[in-house]
């Protein structure tokens, strides 16, 4: 191990190393926090300023709810542990940085990396000799080697392992769950040594309690985007069921739950779509590392069918629609839920946003409500009255609690399409509703 390494080990044993953390969301934020909460000085970058002074004042931009976040926040701000910035130059005595920027793909479904080129240049310009730099953003593998080295060695120095030290540890957060899941969940460790990999053990051991477990560059590329293109996999096999169900006159309700009990079976759960900010995009990322893109049958062929239920969803709707002599032209629908996740108000990638875009592009009037977003919040069911359809796009509580022979006199028209299994068939049948779901035989 060089002597470089050794003396950077030590300081982050001593909480003496200086920390800086570049992209300040949902992730670096709360990165930021738990290390100066553990006792190191940390800046924080951000390209925001109006974000960067709402943190100096000790507050989180965060939305939603994060619990322990603010109050973190507010503590490691107040005793001058974590100060956030917009200029990189205060990254120049930084010991270690983690670059935590987003890393979206784009239509074509290819990486788009102006944020992690930027960032990566940017430090460079600044960075320390002996610092370490890990990347936590999720990106497609290689991209250490083929992106984030050579813009971070753009200036003439040492390079990587000589001059610098270089890792990449994904994130495994959760809107709702943010500290918790950085407190607690295992993360991998992927160094361009394996002396650096255990160097960053030794760092994410003063904040994380789960596994860490140590790995090449590549690895851990492949970990992350793997875990999530796994599930978006899963949820596809899932939704296929649930289509094969409606066509065979199936109930994929009483199927998954019965396949369930076979051992070592765990069909994941029909729905309206996959949103968020991470399943829809990982797989793209995942298959991206694989040049030779003849290769993929399976994440494509997944990402095809979860993208697709937002529109079987409105076939229902023009189904039930039909019962009733009615055409989606000339109707009005409620979309009940815009959020991606059940009791949430994160709206990234929402299944509902292509429901609602099909329905306007094909004449209909649509409102929306969700409980959890500002600009749809509404009396519950007031905010359906008049409409032909009720759509209920995402599992909120609120929903479940629904008093259905109320929706029913609200509605212009009786249908109710449950897309995320929110409701019992016979009690929405029992209070004069056509009731139309995925997976079930309508
Ligand atoms: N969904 C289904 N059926 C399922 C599960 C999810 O349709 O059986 C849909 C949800 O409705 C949502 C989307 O998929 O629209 C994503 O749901 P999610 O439960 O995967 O939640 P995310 O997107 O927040 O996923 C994140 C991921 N974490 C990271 O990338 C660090 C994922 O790997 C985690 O498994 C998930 O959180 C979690 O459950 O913690």
């Amino acid at each position: 191990m060089t002597d470089s390494l050794k003396r950077l080990r030590s300081k982050i044993e001593n909480r003496d190393a200086v920390l800086g953390v570049i992209g300040l969301g949902y992730v670096g934020l709360p990165v930021a926090c738990l290390f100066a909460e553990a006792g190191f000085r940390v800046v924080g970058v951000d390209l925001k300023a109006d974000r960067v002074a709402l943190i100096n004042a000790g507050h989180s931009p965060i939305e939603g709810n994060e619990p322990g976040l603010s109050e973190v926040l507010s503590k490691v701000v107040h005793e001058g542990r974590l100060t956030a910035t917009t200029d990189y130059s205060l990254l120049g005595d930084a010991d270690v940085i983690t670059i935590n920027v987003e890393t979206p793909v784009g239509n074509d479904h290819r990486p788009r990396y102006e944020a992690l080129r930027t960032a990566c240049s940017s430090l460079g310009s600044v960075l320390k000799p002996g610092a370490l730099v890990i990347v936590e953003s999720t990106i497609s593998p290689g991209t250490m080697a083929q992106v984030v080295r050579p813009a971070l060695e753009e200036l003439p120095r040492g390079g990587a392992d000589a001059d610098f030290f270089l890792g990449h540890c994904p994130e495994r957060v959760m809107p709702g769950k943010l500290l918790s899941n950085l407190r607690n969940l295992s993360r991998v460790c992927g160094g361009t040594t394996p002396e650096t990999a255990e160097a960053m053990v030794v760092l994410y051991r003063q904040i994380i309690r789960g596994d860490l477990d140590v790995a090449d560059c590549v690895t851990a590329e492949l970990v992350k985007t793997a875990e999530n293109a796994y599930r978006d996999v899963n949820i596809a096999f899932a939704n296929e069921l649930a289509l094969i169900c409606e066509n065979v006159g199936g109930d994929v309700w009483k199927v998954r739950e019965l396949v369930n009990k076979s051992p070592g079976r765990n069909v994941l759960v029909p729905g309206a779509g996959v949103g968020g900010h991470c399943i829809p995009k990982d797989p793209w990322l995942l298959a991206h590392g694989a040049s030779d893109e003849t290769l993929l049958q399976l994440v494509p062929a997944a990402r095809a069918v979860n993208d697709h239920m937002p529109l079987h969803v409105a076939s229902l709707v023009e189904k039930g629609l039909a019962r009733h002599g009615r055409r989606l032209a000339s109707s009005r629908i409620a979309v009940m839920g815009y959020a991606y996740l059940e009791n949430s108000d994160d709206t990234r990638n929402s299944p509902s946003d292509v429901l609602v875009d099909h329905f306007r592009t094909a004449g209909a009037e649509v409102v929306v409500h969700d409980p959890f977003v500002a600009e749809y919040r509404g009396n519950l069911p007031e905010a359906a009255r008049g409409a032909d359809a009720a759509v209920f796009m995402v599992a909120h509580d609120a929903y479940r609690q629904l008093d259905l022979a109320r929706l029913a006199t609200v509605l212009r028209t009786p249908v109710l399409v449950d897309a995320r299994h929110v409701f019992d068939e016979n009690a929405v049948r029992c209070a004069g509703l056509t009731c139309l779901g995925i997976g079930v035989s309508s």
